[in-house]
């Protein structure tokens, strides 16, 4: 499986792309065949796995566990170093560049490269960058770093470039989960342009509408995982 390859070749064919993402905190093992039925009916193309904590170790379970039902990829999207996994399919190498926390932006990187030298897993540089969702999320809380204005949409642009130029492969802008605000159109759409490289929007997107704006606003991937976890008759209203 070439999971990077085949976002940018569904980015030049313009077809959109849904991540479900997971947080394994929040899963319940037994819970997983009967929501992946419900993924499998829906228009979700990936699995996104992780959160800004994960107490009580559950990653390696939850993983196995969401392995077992699908073929979807499933790729690691983790708050830290101790939630990578050799049995996922690849990880998001997150550096959170809208932070100024050295912790984040290469210590994990470094502690977390002995690790992925010997795992099986496609490594997709990410530069990841918090945009003001309204709302103090759980990345900020951890990451103790301030996420970018909305109103500041030349930076916003500049730390999106600076992310490509420094060979991320993918462009995450995320208004944090459970977001009261969803990262604007105006933004996507200024970003999409500018950068070459795939553009991951997520959080706070709990509508088909705020779906489709985000699509059509330019963005490659949408995630949405808070809205799953409160209301999973919303996969429905996500019908292939
Ligand atoms: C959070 O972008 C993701 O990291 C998804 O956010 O949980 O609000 O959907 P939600």
């Amino acid at each position: 499986m070439n999971i990077y390859q085949n976002i940018v070749s569904a980015k030049k064919e313009g077809k959109k792309l849904l991540a479900v993402l997971i947080d394994p905190e929040k899963m319940d093992l037994k819970h997983i065949p009967c929501f992946f039925e419900k993924i499998h009916n829906s228009i979700a193309t990936h699995i996104f796995i992780g959160g800004s904590t994960d107490k009580d170790n559950q990653t390696e379970s939850v993983v196995m566990a969401v392995k077992k039902e699908t073929n979807l990829p499933v790729i690691l999207f983790p708050g830290d170093v101790s939630q990578i996994t050799n049995k996922a399919d690849g990880i998001l190498f997150l550096s959170l560049l809208s932070g100024r926390n050295p912790e984040y932006l290469i210590e994990q990187q470094i502690k977390a490269a002995p690790i992925l030298k010997n795992a099986p897993l496609e490594i997709i540089p990410t530069g990841y960058i918090l945009i003001d969702g309204k709302k103090e999320t759980a990345t900020q809380k951890v990451s103790n770093t301030k996420p970018i204005s909305q109103e500041k949409t030349t930076r916003i642009l500049h730390t999106s470039l600076a992310g490509e130029f420094s060979g991320k492969q993918l462009i995450y802008l995320e208004a944090g989960s459970g977001a009261t605000q969803v990262v604007s159109q105006n933004i996507i759409e200024m970003v999409s342009n500018k950068i070459t490289v795939p553009l991951i929007v997520g959080g706070g997107i709990h509508t088909k509408k705020q779906l489709e704006d985000a699509f059509n606003a330019g963005a490659d991937i949408v995630v949405i995982g808070t809205a799953f976890e409160k209301d999973e008759s919303f996969l429905k209203v996500l019908r292939k």
